[in-house]
């Protein structure tokens, strides 16, 4: 696959990474030019803002919700070291209207098939809920949209230690990956953020 960055092989980076927000857009064609980007998808709730302030060390630069489809916007984020990290809208989110769902979806293909300076998406999945069926689905396409992916599992704070070794497991089967390829976090407690910074420093600094 292109662009793969093995955790084990990139640095970690302990101090946050300098993003500064630039702008909200319905639209992926009114993102701005960029020489590499990151996305974040993910299912509504699953931590995708909170991940993105954990990276930044910011606690308000992506708004965080208890109420899920906060994040309707493709929100985009400039990295001080140079390229852009968009927070995607989440999907599944059950009480949005039909429209709004066919609208998202409309956009998220347009997005994750158009944007050019995309390298990278980060697959986010609940470390407690494991993959959702729209989870599956999404990884299929990018898959089969031959789009380079990482899955990072969220809210590892939240499964019990005892658990942690067959969720591991579980979790990265369900997604069709070995469980070294699984990136596990916890934005709350910190876990492996200063890893997941340095992956995400060297995507940024690759040309797309
Ligand atoms: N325990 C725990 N809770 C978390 C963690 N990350 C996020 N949360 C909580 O999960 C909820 C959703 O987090 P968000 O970051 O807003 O999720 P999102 O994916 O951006 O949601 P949308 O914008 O609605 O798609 C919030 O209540 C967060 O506090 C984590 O690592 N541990
Ligand atoms: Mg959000």
């Amino acid at each position: 696959m292109r662009h793969v960055v093995r955790m084990r092989d990139t640095p970690v980076m302990a101090s946050p990474l300098a993003l500064t927000f630039v702008t909200s857009a319905d639209d992926p064609s009114l993102l701005p030019r960029s020489r590499a980007e990151v996305a974040i998808i993910g299912r509504s709730n699953v931590g995708k803002s909170s991940l993105l302030n954990a990276i930044a060390g910011q606690k308000d630069l992506a708004r965080t919700s208890k109420t899920p489809g906060r994040t309707q916007l493709l929100n985009c984020f400039s990295a001080k070291s140079g390229g852009t990290i968009v927070d995607l809208p989440g999907y599944g989110y059950a009480k949005a209207p039909a429209a709004n769902r066919k609208a998202w979806r409309a956009r998220m293909d347009r997005y994750l098939r158009e944007r050019e300076p995309l390298v990278m998406t980060l697959v986010l999945v609940d470390g407690e809920v494991g993959p959702t069926k729209l989870d599956v689905e999404m990884l299929d396409w990018l898959r089969s949209h031959d789009r380079a992916f990482t899955v990072v599992a969220t809210k590892h704070d939240k499964v019990r230690s005892s658990d942690r070794e067959r969720r591991k497991r579980d979790l990265a089967a369900g997604c069709g990956l070995d469980p070294k390829a699984v990136v596990w976090v916890s934005a709350e407690k910190g876990v492996n953020i200063a890893r997941l910074r340095g992956m995400v420093l060297a995507w940024l600094r690759r040309a797309a």
